[in-house]
């Protein structure tokens, strides 16, 4: 049992709140309750959110691609830095970053990640023994932390537009669409052992890196979702996909596929109102990633029409340069904020930015991952978050001011427990398994350097 002293339930806020969970989900909710004996007991606890988009394996070069070279620096110059450190990537440091990042993740407030897996085989290309080996080291990393698991294989035909070969930087990606249905056949067997909130998903790359055939027939052997895919981040992505299938890539992917509230549509950066407007009508999530599109240059999303058209949408940590919660929500609004000159955009009407990001993306990311959750209430996954509310940052506040306290004024270290599906691994704001996930990520990174 979880006592709270306070709650934000779909009702509000509610004071002691004590909370059942039985097989990771929340069975009971009774308010206005005294704590009993064994209760876990918070300040103030909310449902937390799911990161929908993760490459783990990026976070162990955070901090590398920071220094201009000659020339102009941009999104693809960092991609060919990227697929640089990638390729040198064994299996165990694959499986050991990502553990690390996982645990920064759930001590950062999300309680489930969706990990677009796209590193498939050996360096040069030639596919492991199991053609899953890679996906297996994810599930061994998720087993290990305990989050919350959305696993995304990703099919990566093309280097890009028009079919255009693999580059060398790209040949640890590439399935054809045949190989990609075994290999996703062969990842369903492989989480079996994961516990039962686990989901399977698929991400075509992106449009560049498959085709309007493939992209057909991939989607005709699955059902249903989550389908996730990289959109619209780059102006040049955009002009590529506009000279090729005659037009933008979110208008394309709306006209020619059943794009529904399934899917996941990552870094809809660039769109045109009537675009937002459409996408918004879909029901597809929009899959922000505010940090990693600030340091990758991509610009601004088109959030006000979004929203307006009540548009759903989460976070995600991506690139993993620093994974943070709050500093994820708060650089969605600053860069609306910076673009348009104006304070407080990310609302509809009137009312609290915080409350609009954090909920929305609660909401949002639970359904892009496929998790019953993104609210406290009965029936829903346990995936909770509790917070200090008497922390310096946060003290001054009503429960009113709470959220926008949390994403404007705190840093993550206002968070004191994480839930994933009722796994109760994050305790007075640390991994239960943090001195050992350490630990064995300093050894990774020294063979990793070592290796150079
Ligand atoms: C990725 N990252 O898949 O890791 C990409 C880079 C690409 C972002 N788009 C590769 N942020 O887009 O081709
Ligand atoms: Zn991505």
């Amino acid at each position: 049992m979880i006592h709270a002293q306070h709650a934000l339930l779909d009702s509000g806020w509610m004071r002691n709140v004590r909370i059942t969970v039985d097989a990771g989900t929340i069975a009971n909710i009774e308010t206005d309750t005294t704590p009993q004996p064994y209760d876990t007991r918070v300040d103030t606890l909310l449902p937390a959110l799911s990161n929908l988009h993760s490459h783990s394996f990026q976070r162990a070069m955070a901090g590398m691609t920071e220094r201009r070279a000659a020339g102009r620096d941009s999104f693809w110059t960092w991609r060919t830095l990227m697929y640089r450190f990638m390729d040198r990537l064994t299996p165990e440091q694959i499986e050991t970053i990502a553990a690390l990042a996982f645990m920064e993740m759930q001590e950062a407030g999300y309680a489930a990640v969706g990990e677009f897996h796209y590193v498939h085989h050996q360096p040069g290309g030639a596919p492991y023994a199991d053609l899953a080996e890679l996906s297996a080291r994810i599930f061994a990393a998720a087993a290990t932390t305990g989050i919350g698991l959305t696993h995304l294989p990703v099919l990566y035909s093309y280097g890009g537009a028009r079919q255009a070969p693999l580059s060398e930087g790209q040949r640890r990606f590439g399935n054809d669409v045949t190989r990609f249905q075994t290999l996703v056949e062969a990842t369903r067997r492989a989480a079996r052992d994961l516990p039962p909130d686990t989901r399977i998903g698929i991400a075509p790359h992106s449009l560049r890196a498959t085709s309007p055939e493939d992209l057909r027939r991939v989607l005709a052997a699955h059902e249903s979702g989550p389908f996730h895919i990289h959109i619209a981040e780059q102006p040049k992505e955009v002009a590529d996909i506009e000279g090729w299938l005659g037009t933008r890539p979110v208008a394309w992917l709306l006209d020619n596929t059943p794009v529904n509230n399934d899917w996941c549509l990552i870094h809809a950066t660039h769109m045109i109102d009537s675009e937002a407007k459409a996408m918004a009508a879909s029901g597809a999530v929009a899959g922000l990633c505010p940090i990693t599109e600030a340091n990758l240059g991509d610009g601004p999303f088109n959030g006000a029409a979004y929203l307006e058209a009540g548009g759903a949408f989460g976070v995600g940590s991506d690139s993993n340069v620093n994974i943070s919660l709050t500093e994820e929500l708060r650089t969605l609004e600053y860069a609306q904020r910076l673009r348009d000159l104006a304070r407080n955009v990310m609302v509809v009407g009137e009312g609290s930015v915080g409350e609009t990001l954090y909920c929305g993306a609660a909401k949002g990311g639970a359904r892009a991952l496929d998790r019953n959750a993104g609210q406290i209430a009965t029936g829903c996954l346990a995936d909770l978050v509790a917070i200090d509310s008497t922390a310096p940052a946060l003290c001054a506040l009503s429960r009113e001011q709470l959220l926008d306290g949390l994403v404007f004024a705190a840093k993550d270290s206002v968070i004191t427990d994480v839930w994933s599906a009722g796994r109760h691994k994050v305790r007075t704001g640390r991994h239960v398994a943090r001195e050992d996930i350490i630990a064995h990520y300093r050894k990774a990174i020294a063979g990793l350097l070592a290796s150079v």
